[in-house]
């Protein structure tokens, strides 16, 4: 069986990395205006990058929970079967054992030099203005996709959303684009689909099931029911 999962903030809140939208979130310590659009790191270049520096560190200190340990074991046992597009910018799949991760927002751990193009592993701060490792330009910039910019490997992701027997989606409000549309296309090329959420989302009532649970307890609760276990 082919499964797409999709995955947002809500998977990793129980590692204490926060969600944008739930109460405390970190929209709203910041408008979004404010810190994810190009306009404002045109703006205020040193705000966007400060805010970035803080969540690369608080994102540093958080563990993967049971939901992305689940996810690496069913990726195990599914291979190139299982694929993880998430909108996180955090590692947390990664350092759970996941590698078939696309993460279609960008990474906190990298960074894009707006000279020359060069993705690297974010050497120091961005705050500090570090030179470009491979360039030495001083022109680095938080490799994360804002409102208003192209998401990553969109065609990747339709590939696979066209071909998948079961659509999953994660811990997401179904409040941003193009991500919340995913469901429409698994819809439409004949796949299932399955939202695990702690709440009804935005875009609940177009899966086919909606099961209500913090990650951690419904992520390992389905998995082992793939699994046959
Ligand atoms: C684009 C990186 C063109 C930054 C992010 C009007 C209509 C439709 C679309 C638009 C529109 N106006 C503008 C747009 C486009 C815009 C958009 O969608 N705006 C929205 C606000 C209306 N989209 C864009 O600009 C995108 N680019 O459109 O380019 C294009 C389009 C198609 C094809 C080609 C070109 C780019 C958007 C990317 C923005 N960057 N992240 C950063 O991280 O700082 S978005 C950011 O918020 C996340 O990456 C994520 O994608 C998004 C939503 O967050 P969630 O992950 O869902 O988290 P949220 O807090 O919202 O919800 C938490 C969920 O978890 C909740 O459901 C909660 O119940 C649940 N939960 C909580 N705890 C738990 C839990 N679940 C389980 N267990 C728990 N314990």
């Amino acid at each position: 069986m082919r499964i797409v999962v999709l995955t947002g903030a809500g998977i990793s809140a129980e590692s204490g990395v926060p969600t944008f939208r739930d109460a405390g979130g970190l929209w709203e310590g910041h408008r979004v205006e404010d810190v994810a659009t190009p306009e404002a790191f045109a703006r205020d270049p040193r705000t966007v990058q400060r805010f970035y520096d803080a969540r690369r560190h608080a994102a540093s200190l958080a563990e993967p929970n049971p939901a992305h340990d689940a996810l690496a074991r069913l990726e195990d046992a599914l291979g190139d079967d299982l694929l993880i597009v998430t909108q996180n910018v955090d590692e947390l799949h990664e350092r759970a054992g996941s590698s078939r991760v696309v993460h279609m927002h960008g990474r906190l751990a990298s960074a894009l030099c707006q000279a020359c193009g060069a993705r690297v592993p974010v050497p120091a701060d961005l705050a500090g203005d570090p030179a470009c490792p491979v360039c030495g330009e001083r022109a680095l910039r938080p490799d994360i996709v804002w409102f208003g910019e192209m998401p990553y490997e969109l065609d990747r992701i339709d590939l696979a959303l066209a071909s998948c027997d079961l659509f999953v989606a994660i811990g997401t409000s179904g409040a941003v684009y193009p991500a919340a549309g995913f469901v429409r296309t698994a819809t439409e090329f004949g796949a299932s689909t399955l939202e695990l959420n702690l709440a009804g989302s935005e875009v609940s009532p177009l899966f086919d099931e909606v099961r209500v649970g913090p990650a951690s307890v419904v992520v390992p609760a389905w998995v082992d029911e793939v699994l046959g276990r």
